[in-house]
């Protein structure tokens, strides 16, 4: 499935969408696993739109020691395999599994970011994205062509609104609201049915500027995955969650594998 051409876009657009990757099967695992987890919220479970009601906007990632159909999922569906295809490395370990909700009526949606700064990792890695409903035009993530080439790190942006999740320091520069002016850049967005996925490097700025469509509630599945190589480094205080968790929990030391008991190697060739 991961062609030359897959690959080659991957790199120079810094992202690619692959079609008909998950048969219905697939997709029914990740509905209950979304169902269950969201019944039993665990320790990163987070709702943005907390200050923002009606409709809700919520997600949990590391599911998989509680959910045995995420579990079921990032062991044994393609996904790891065809991150693994796409980066040309060695060997993929898991970095996040990861849902979200966007319910009828929400209002919070995705800042433009790239992924990279929200996690402590050194090493290649992409995220993999689908959605469990269609995805029409501009109901979507949208991406900046080729902008994980452009050596510039953004501040994360809080998924609830409320602005940079640290302080400005180099190399990290606030995020542009690059919706002022997407004319000035090339704009990538794709209508998907459920099955197909986008594969994007983690440095590919995107976002989802646009709301839900009125009155459906949408479920997207955020997978991320890392060169097993990749290793561990502190970004700063707006990871220190995240941090605190996996060196308590898991024993993860600065410069040492990322990879551990909640993050494991997934797949090698
Ligand atoms: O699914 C969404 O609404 C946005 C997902 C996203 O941008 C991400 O997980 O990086």
């Amino acid at each position: 499935m991961i062609t030359e051409d897959v690959r080659r876009t991957y790199d120079s657009d810094g992202v690619v969408c692959m079609r008909g990757a998950f048969d219905a099967g697939w997709l029914d695992v990740i509905a209950r696993a979304i169902e269950n987890s969201r019944a039993n919220p665990g320790p990163m479970y987070v709702d943005y739109s907390a200050d923002t009601r009606p409709g809700t906007y919520c997600g949990d990632f590391w599911v998989w020691p509680q959910v045995q159909e995420m579990r079921d999922f990032i062991f044994w569906s393609p996904a790891a395999g065809m991150a693994g295809e796409v980066m040309d490395v060695a060997s993929v370990m898991l970095v996040t599994d990861n849902w979200v909700v966007r319910e009828a009526g929400a209002v919070n949606r995705a800042p433009w970011h790239q992924d990279g700064p929200y996690f402590d990792l050194d090493g290649r890695w992409c995220v993999l994205w689908m959605g469990l409903e269609p995805v029409g035009p501009g109901e979507g993530v949208v991406f900046l062509k080729g902008s994980h080439k452009w050596e510039r790190q953004f501040m994360p942006e809080s998924f609830a609104g409320t602005g940079p999740k640290g302080e400005l320091v180099a190399p990290y520069e606030r995020t542009p609201d690059f919706s002022e002016d997407l004319d000035r850049h090339e704009v990538l967005e794709f209508e998907l049915e459920p099955g197909d996925c986008l594969i994007f490097d983690a440095h590919c700025v995107h976002g989802a500027p646009n709301p839900v469509p009125p009155g459906r509630t949408v479920r997207r599945l955020t997978m991320r995955f890392a060169d097993g190589a990749a290793t561990y480094r502190r970004r700063g205080p707006w990871t220190s969650d995240m941090t605190d968790y996996l060196e308590a929990e898991y024993g993860i030391t600065e410069g040492g594998p990322f990879a551990c008991g909640l993050l494991p190697v997934l797949w090698s060739r």
